[in-house]
């Protein structure tokens, strides 16, 4: 599918829109029994230099996890807001169901999504926003210059960078880091994605948006970010996740077609 076979494309790949209007930014957060760390992660991000609001997405954490996100909509009215879903159902599903709230709304003209476990630092949130002043889609990207990881076993970093390799090679996009899951969207874009497409769970899910958005003819642009293991909490990541992955970019190479140019930029800079 291109984007005027599906009718689509209104505002993507447009010139930019001045950033810092009347509209604001959402950052999204999935949770399923983060206690440890959403508390600290909501302070980090409320003492940001930029406007920005807060939905956690939750799926009924056994750990309170949603309460306290409850106490600190009370002390911060309008600025954290909390959806919570009746069963565990996945990373892609929560963030689906997060994007939806987003543009239901209507109040804002970006979004970032984010874990809740500070393996993205909540301090890079700015810069991603800031970028898409020159695009549709940011990406915190690991694996362009300045970019990488601390504190994954040697096992682990070699998956994700042989997961990213196999899944460049057969999709045949630039991106680098088609796994992370810290990207700035523009409304408009996410507004014009194919969200019955996007039905993968872990890092299928984060895959499946990327492809998509350049399938659309989206600006993608790759940033600098260090991606650090999480300190607190268990990690949800399992097998199935990553089959899924693999098995799910071969289907993607069949249902979507990617501009042979695609509008990547990569952009290495120096982290902060
Ligand atoms: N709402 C919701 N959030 C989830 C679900 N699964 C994971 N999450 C959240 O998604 C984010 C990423 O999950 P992680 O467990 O850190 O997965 P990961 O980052 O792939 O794995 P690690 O690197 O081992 O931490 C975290 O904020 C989780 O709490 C889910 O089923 N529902
Ligand atoms: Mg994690």
């Amino acid at each position: 599918m291109n984007r005027s076979d599906a009718g689509l494309g209104r505002a993507v790949g447009q010139q930019s829109f001045p950033l810092g209007g009347a509209l604001k930014n959402l950052v999204v957060i999935p949770t399923y029994n983060e206690a440890e760390n959403i508390d600290a992660m909501l302070d980090r991000l409320l003492a940001l230099p930029i406007d920005t609001e807060i939905l956690v997405v939750d799926d009924s954490s056994s750990d309170g996890t949603d309460k306290m996100v409850l106490v600190k909509a009370q002390d911060f009215p309008g600025r954290v807001h909390l959806l919570s879903r009746p069963v565990k159902d996945g990373l892609g599903a929560a963030y689906l169901a997060g994007f939806h709230w987003a543009l239901d709304s209507g109040e804002y003209e970006s979004v970032v999504q984010m874990d809740a476990d500070f393996s993205h630092d909540p301090a890079d949130v700015p810069r991603l926003v800031a970028y898409l002043e020159d695009a549709d889609l940011v990406i915190g990207s690991r694996y362009v210059q300045g970019g990488g990881v601390t504190d994954w076993s040697l096992g682990r970093e070699a998956l994700s960078k042989w997961g990213n390799a196999y899944s460049r090679a057969v999709l045949g996009v630039r991106v680098r880091d088609l796994t992370g899951g810290f990207k700035a969207w523009r409304t408009s874009l996410l507004s014009d994605l194919n969200w019955v497409a996007c039905n993968a769970n872990g890092y299928g899910f984060q895959i499946q948006t990327t492809v998509i958005a350049l399938s659309l003819g989206a600006r993608v642009m790759e940033i600098p970010i260090i991606f650090r293991d999480r300190q607190y909490g268990a990690s949800k990541m399992h097998g199935k996740i990553v089959t899924e992955a693999l098995a799910g970019v071969w289907k993607l190479r069949r249902d979507f077609k990617i501009p042979q140019a695609d509008a990547v930029t990569l952009r290495g800079e120096s982290p902060r």
